[in-house]
């Protein structure tokens, strides 16, 4: 522990604010005022109390601290260039093109675990990190910044919600009570009790103190990891403190100072503030590294073809199977997990799964967490109910997650439950997010395929599962590399190619059985890898059936394998005839759902013949 020097902090946080005027006046762009408020809390954090490696911020044990209310991203820059990390020359080029200090903070930056800036995501992230320092015995504590306006997000009271249930003592919250949000006043202003009880009410502990008093705010950092419960500190700030004509002002959110407002400003600051380089910051513990290491092999798998299983059922087979030799394999599930089938996985590992409750985007935000910390995540729920967090993905996009989405009870087939339940925009959403990958499997050997294939590649995958039961139609030592397609039906004089998969690919190839009868001929492939797409696999195939390709799939129309198709092949004077969902369905038996959108056996043969 090191000796805590109160005139040094206080000077720190004015050397702090000085950054984040100046250079938000350099950009000509940013949030000054949102850092001002909380600069005597960061200073604090990071000059006295939390315990990290400031050489090596991706040190395992480190504390981890995310800036939830991403927007006085300066405010973190400038801890940062004060603590040696970043040059302080590199601040004067804050948000411009190609530097990695953007407008709000990313993982470009080493020291940034998540990218944050849309509100109300980082608490959630910080229960995933919390959790993942219980499961490696790490004793590293995760600190969340957020604003007052940004704690009306209900993401911010699933996420309190969840920490609180399980007791999460190494995670802090810190709410920068400056009584101001963008456009206004925040609903409750300084009237911070209302946050006291709404956190007491979810289990935690909670702490009032004046944010600006470096001594108050150290105090309660001695506390923390003293109870069983998480601790949030409600720091009653100002924004724009330490600068008069700023302090508690309204309209200086998201303005910058101009160059003689921002010299008024430093004038006032400056014979207040000190530089922290060179300040010595407490190191954190050495504890065993946790098994971070991607197996070489899975385990064999043994089906035999034609034996029927639901693929969602063969995905919680395949978690277990890979999670016995990947030990970086963790799950969570929105309780679903009986029906995903993730509680396999929670029956063999119950340490290494959490149940987030009925809570998306909570679930993806503790995924997101557990991937910042080196493990392989896979969450569950119904595919439909992904929508709800379709902002967590998004963002996770951004901050270049290592996810892994598995929605089960896709499209139509699920038959009696309704629309409500059908997820039928899934593979749009899905798609449209950088830098992700969307794989729809259609029986249990490309499922189990799939799933270690996911935990291999880094990034944000996708896997759509089925309720109901299909045939194994692959050989155990059948390859599904992402962005592979199948070709399950070819022959020479094929009238036209059939693109489908998941249950549908099982219809395309009764519907070639049943016209091969007729002497009419197709090709049929399962585009089980949705993006990236085997595009030439495709293309090859479509050239030799006049350039004809008839998609088919339990999703909307717009945005899924039809479109998909189409937008990659119709440069190459590719027609693409889509079979879809275009209605809104109704409840019903899925063979009469399928009937009804002409995804099933008949309606291609239909289409097939539809074709001149
Ligand atoms: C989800 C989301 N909604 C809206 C915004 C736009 N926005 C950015 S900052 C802000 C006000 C935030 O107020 P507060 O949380 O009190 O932060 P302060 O700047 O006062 O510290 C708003 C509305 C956003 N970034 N994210
Ligand atoms: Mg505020």
């Amino acid at each position: 522990m090191i000796e805590t020097d109160i005139e040094l902090l206080k000077g720190i946080a004015n050397q702090l604010r000085i950054h984040s005027i100046t250079s938000t006046t350099a950009a000509g762009s940013g949030h000054p005022t949102s850092c001002c408020s909380a600069a005597d809390l960061v200073a604090a954090l990071f000059f006295s109390h939390m315990k990290y490696d400031a050489k090596n911020p991706h040190f395992y044990n480190n504390d981890r601290f995310i800036l939830s209310k991403g927007h006085a991203a300066p405010l973190l820059y400038a801890a940062w260039a004060e603590n040696g990390f970043v040059p302080v020359s590199e601040l004067a080029k804050l948000r411009q093109f190609g530097n990695d200090l953007e407008g709000h903070p990313t993982p470009r930056l080493a020291f940034a675990d998540v990218a944050t800036g849309s509100l109300g995501q980082g608490l959630g992230v910080g229960v995933g990190m919390a959790l993942a320092a219980r499961q490696d015995k790490l004793d590293y504590n995760t600190y969340v910044l957020m604003g007052d306006g940004e704690i009306a997000e209900g993401a911010v009271w699933e996420a309190a919600s969840l920490a609180g249930i399980y007791k999460l003592n190494n995670l802090i919250g810190i709410v920068d009570a400056n009584r101001l949000g963008q456009s206004q006043a925040t609903a409750f202003g300084h009237d911070i009790g209302v946050y006291a009880k709404r956190f007491e009410a979810f289990g935690w502990r909670v702490e009032v103190i004046d944010g600006h008093d470096i001594e108050e705010i150290i105090e309660v950092l001695n506390g923390v990891g003293l109870d069983d419960k998480p601790l949030v500190i409600i720091a009653k700030t100002y924004k724009g403190a330490g600068v008069s004509f700023l302090q508690d002002k309204d309209g200086w959110h998201g303005k910058p100072l101009n160059k003689e407002e921002a010299v008024r400003a430093i004038a006032e600051l400056q014979p207040r503030a000190k530089s922290g380089i060179g300040a010595p910051i407490s190191t954190p513990n050495i504890l065993p590294a946790p098994n971070l290491a991607a197996p070489a092999s899975f385990p064999a798998i043994n089906y035999k073809l034609g034996d029927q299983f639901a693929t969602r059922e063969s995905y919680g087979t395949a978690l277990v199977r890979i999670g016995e030799t990947d030990q970086r394999v963790v799950a969570m599930d929105g309780d679903t997990k009986n029906s995903t089938y993730s509680d396999k996985f929670f029956k063999k590992f119950p340490a290494r799964f959490t149940e987030c409750f009925i809570a998306e985007q909570n679930l993806v935000a503790v995924a997101v967490g557990f991937g910042a910390r080196g493990k392989v995540p896979f969450a569950s729920t119904f595919a439909c109910f992904f929508a709800r967090a379709f902002d967590q993905i998004r963002v996770a996009g951004i901050s270049m997650s290592n996810i892994k989405l598995v929605g089960s009870h896709v499209g139509v087939s699920i038959g009696e439950d309704g629309p409500s339940q059908m997820a039928l925009e899934d593979i749009a959403m899905m798609r449209a997010v950088c830098g992700s990958t969307v794989l729809y499997p259609c029986d249990a050997v490309s499922t189990e395929k799939l799933v270690e294939q996911m935990a291999l590649k880094k990034g944000i995958c996708f896997l759509r599962t089925s309720r109901p039961k299909t045939p194994v139609i692959y050989g155990n030592d059948e390859q599904f590399p992402i962005g592979g397609a199948k070709i399950v039906r070819q022959s020479a004089g094929d009238k036209a190619t059939v693109v489908a998969a998941g249950v549908t690919l099982h219809e395309a190839i009764k519907a070639a059985d049943a016209l091969k009868n007729e002497g009419v001929h197709i090709t049929v492939i399962d585009a089980y890898s949705i993006k990236p797409l085997a595009k030439d696999v495709i293309k090859a195939a479509a050239q030799k059936t006049h350039n004809t390709v008839i998609t088919v799939e339990d999703h909307y129309m717009e945005g899924g394998l039809g479109d998909a198709v189409a937008g990659e092949l119709s440069v190459d004077g590719i027609k693409v005839h889509k079979l879809a969902v275009n209605s809104l369905p109704h409840s019903g038996k899925a063979e009469q759902l399928f009937a009804k959108y002409n995804i099933d056996a008949a309606g291609i043969v239909k289409k097939v013949k539809s074709l001149a």
